[in-house]
């Protein structure tokens, strides 16, 4: 099995090899004291818990309480065009729970209810179509996970190390389970003619975000999507309909959909000229640079969450994506790229959705240059920060999956960095 980890035994065995204490050391001793936390009946053992439906929708118990989005203030001029960080230094697996994955609005998010929605298809089709949110419920479904990246993750790094946190530096991404309908069934109920290439899909809020897909994608793995991790999709994300581009840029994830146009041509909206196309050296910009390109980050530890235990034994853990398709192996260095190990993907492998990595790791306690570098299924490998820029130049805000760096030092905390 891909995801079996060490035996216990084994990484016992390597621990003492590695001279390094085991785990246990420190509450062995306590214990020896008689730790009053495991030797003694607690108040919370002696009466009763909460009741049922204390809390009849359930939140993250207090203690997790700095598991939140967090924005960058100075980033933009005004919140409601603005973009939020998914915790994921704090997270595990790969699931983003609703609640703590980023937004991103271009004019606020909008509170939608489903007996006034409505969705139009129109444009260069048999069949111009209006649907109600009852009617699409009862079209043929599916279901399928997906991560979802804003082209601009990693945007403030691009002349390098800036924000303090994989939060900030990678946390424009959040990975869910959809449910919905194939795009492709919706259009085919209304049918496309022969001169129809490209749809052009508007959402109902002020912005519109209005953005133009190839007609093959669109009937390809598009979803138009109304579930999100087994429930309604938050406001945030889009309720109650959005769309699910997988593989491709957050920005084609049109929210609140409205609209779907056919036509012959791509629209070129403001969301595909002006912004998501990415300034080369030469002055000329690159577009329709909709996939995301294999990328992948430690998460922890990282400068959210430095090492607070000593040296021993240790979990590096972070996540991999690629939008075309699985990842196929991630390495780590913890010498700058000098020398990598195979870390270990773990659980289901799934095209276009984050992928966890561990390594079980025994540190020595010296400094560390930690990075992760992502291979998908392609044999794309995730170039390194320099070899970006040799290509791109440093005007680019979009599309920064260079490899990241995190400076551990003796004490645990971790600092973020470039290196040569
Ligand atoms: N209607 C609408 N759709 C939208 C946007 C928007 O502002 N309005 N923002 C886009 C951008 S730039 C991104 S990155 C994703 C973010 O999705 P999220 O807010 O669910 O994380 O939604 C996209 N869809
Ligand atoms: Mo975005």
């Amino acid at each position: 099995m891909a995801d079996e980890p060490t035996s216990r035994r084994a990484f016992l065995r390597q621990t003492a090899a590695a001279g390094a204490g085991l785990v246990a050391t420190a509450a062995a001793l306590r214990a020896e004291g008689a730790d009053p936390l495991i030797a003694q009946v607690q108040d919370y053992a002696s009466a009763f818990g909460a009741p049922v439906d204390a809390t009849p929708y359930g939140l993250p118990i207090r203690h997790e309480a700095h598991v939140v989005r967090r924005n960058v203030e100075w980033l933009t001029e005004s919140p409601v065009s603005s973009i939020n960080f998914t915790p994921i230094h704090a997270l595990e697996g790969t699931i983003t729970p609703q609640g703590c994955a980023f937004e991103r609005h271009h004019s606020g998010a909008i509170e939608l209810n489903k007996q006034d929605y409505r969705l139009m298809i129109n444009g260069l089709v048999d069949r111009p179509l209006v649907f109600t949110f009852a009617d699409l419920m009862r079209f043929p479904r599916r279901v399928l996970t997906s991560f979802c990246e804003c082209a601009a993750n990693g945007g403030m790094e691009w002349n390098g190390a800036q924000l303090e946190g994989a939060q900030f530096t990678h946390g424009m991404i959040h990975n869910m389970e959809y449910t919905g309908i194939p795009l492709r069934v919706l259009l085919e109920e209304a049918g496309v003619q022969p001169a129809g290439k490209w749809i052009y899909v508007e959402g109902h809020d002020a912005s519109s975000n209005g953005r133009s897909i190839p007609l093959d994608k669109a009937m390809d793995d598009v979803l138009v999507a109304f579930f999100a991790n087994g429930e309604a999709l938050r406001m945030e994300h889009g309720y109650p309909v959005r769309l699910v581009v997988p593989g491709w840029e957050g920005n084609m994830w049109v929210k609140w959909v409205r609209r779907i146009g056919i036509y012959a041509n791509a629209v070129e909206s403001r969301e595909e000229t002006s912004k998501y196309t990415d300034l080369m050296p030469d002055g000329r910009a690159r577009k329709w640079t909709w996939t995301m390109d294999a990328k992948s980050v430690v998460t922890s530890p990282s400068p959210q969450a430095p090492i607070q235990h000593g040296p021993g034994p240790m979990v590096i853990t972070g996540l991999a994506w690629s939008g075309n398709g699985k990842i196929a192996r991630v390495d780590v260095s913890t010498d700058g790229g000098v020398t990598w190990t195979p870390a270990r993907l773990s659980g289901d492998v799934k095209p276009k959705a984050l992928t966890r990595f561990h390594l079980d790791y025994i540190w020595d306690g010296s400094e560390m240059l930690l990075q992760a570098r992502a291979t998908d299924e392609t044999g794309y490998v995730q170039p390194t920060k320099a070899a970006l820029r040799a290509i791109r130049g440093v005007n680019s805000v979009y599309h920064n999956n260079g490899i990241q760096t995190w400076w551990v030092k003796v004490d645990g905390e971790v600092e973020n960095v470039e290196i040569a």
